[in-house]
């Protein structure tokens, strides 16, 4: 990727250092890895690049339909896999194609017009990776990342600056997303029996964010990692592969698999919190990307959370009384899950553990 001179990303004081790896690039290429993104103790992948594990098919129309076998597969996929690839989402290529151009006009703009999006102290909004501490291990790509409803909390220097047409198209298809994520949520809720008057408000206007990645090629792929293994805290997510390059693997029964998917299908999973609103009976799976040495790689991810104001738990229509392990997992407020999401490093899923009762006194339920 062209990128213009280097400008240092980084800030002052050690609560506004933003790290994105473009700085390191210069003409195209960059030789050598730089030191805090070499990270040796990764859990390597199943196979050698050459199996793909194939997570399953969800068809939108057959779910609008009310296709019984397909609701079933809703059921049991998000049970066992906590990921699908959803086809027939109804988001049509032409926007899609559009995004693509509008993102990729985006992370070519020079570094230092980006940096006006700079992710400000204390904040996580913003572009840019917040880097906590000196020694911290840092993510090969470039990202931007945005909270885009309610509309009254969007920052006034962050998603209303983006290029007109960026932002247009973006708004559309974060329309878009939405209604298919509220679509997904209602057949959920209704296949887990929630009581639908206790779940629908939780989602009502609702948080939505997004993650725009950029990964570029990286000359040693095996030692980088584009981002960190982790879980979404979110309801749901769906993730598009903007230009069509893989490298998402996902852990399924403790064992790392490249996935595969359909460039036309969207990627959605479970998120935390649909674990913890299930009470453990859907499962948000952990996943993490990769980077190639030969091309870049763009990404875009919607995030769906309840509102700010919510308290989420498990849903009582799914806590069994005497089971003695039932609820699972304690009620927080929307406000501090979010926070304390946000304060830690990416790490696996042990934001969501945090929040698992260990013992019967525990239950604030
Ligand atoms: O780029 C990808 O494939 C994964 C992105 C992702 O997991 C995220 O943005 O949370």
């Amino acid at each position: 990727m062209a990128v213009s001179k280097p400008a240092s990303c980084f800030g002052t004081s050690h609560h506004s250092m933003v790290s994105c790896i473009e700085e390191y690039i210069t003409n195209d290429s960059l030789i050598k890895v730089p030191e805090n993104y070499i990270i040796l103790d990764q859990e390597p992948p199943i196979s050698d690049g050459t199996v793909f594990a194939t997570i399953p098919t969800i068809d939108m129309k057959q779910l609008v339909l009310i296709n019984q076998e397909e609701l079933k597969k809703l059921h049991s996929t998000c049970k066992e896999w906590g990921i699908f690839q959803l086809v027939n989402h109804g988001v049509h290529s032409s926007l899609l194609n559009k995004l693509k151009q509008e993102i990729e006009e985006f992370f070519k703009l020079p570094l230092e017009e980006k940096m006006r999006y700079k992710v400000r102290p204390g904040d996580f909004e913003g572009y840019g990776t917040v880097v906590k501490s000196l020694d911290q291990k840092l993510d090969w790509g470039n990202r931007f990342y945005v909270n885009t409803n309610p509309i009254n909390t969007r920052k006034p220097y962050l998603f209303p600056e983006l290029p007109t047409s960026l932002r247009n198209t973006l708004e559309t298809y974060l329309l878009e997303l939405q209604r298919i994520a509220r679509t997904l949520l209602g057949f959920i809720g209704k296949l887990l029996k929630m009581n639908m008057e206790e779940m629908e408000p939780l989602f009502e206007d609702g948080m939505q964010s997004v993650r725009i990645t950029h990964y570029p090629p990286c000359p040693k792929p095996e030692l980088v990692i584009g981002l960190r293994p982790h879980s979404d805290g979110s309801g749901i997510t769906i993730l598009h592969q903007v230009n069509g390059v893989q490298g998402l693997q996902i852990k399924k029964d403790g064992v790392w698999f490249p996935v595969n998917f359909d460039n036309d299908a969207f990627v959605v999973n479970v998120g935390d919190i649909l674990e913890i609103l299930s009470d453990g009976i859907y499962k948000s799976i952990e996943h993490r990307a990769t980077v190639n040495s030969e091309k870049e790689r763009i990404s875009i991810a919607m995030f769906f959370m309840p509102k700010l104001e919510a308290e989420i738990g498990p849903m009582t229509a799914l806590r069994d009384p005497i089971k003695p392990s039932s609820p699972s997992f304690m009620k927080i407020g929307m406000k501090k899950f979010v926070e304390d999401f946000f304060a830690h490093n990416l790490d696996g899923k042990s934001h969501l553990e945090q929040m698992r009762i260990r013992n019967s006194k525990e239950n604030t339920a």
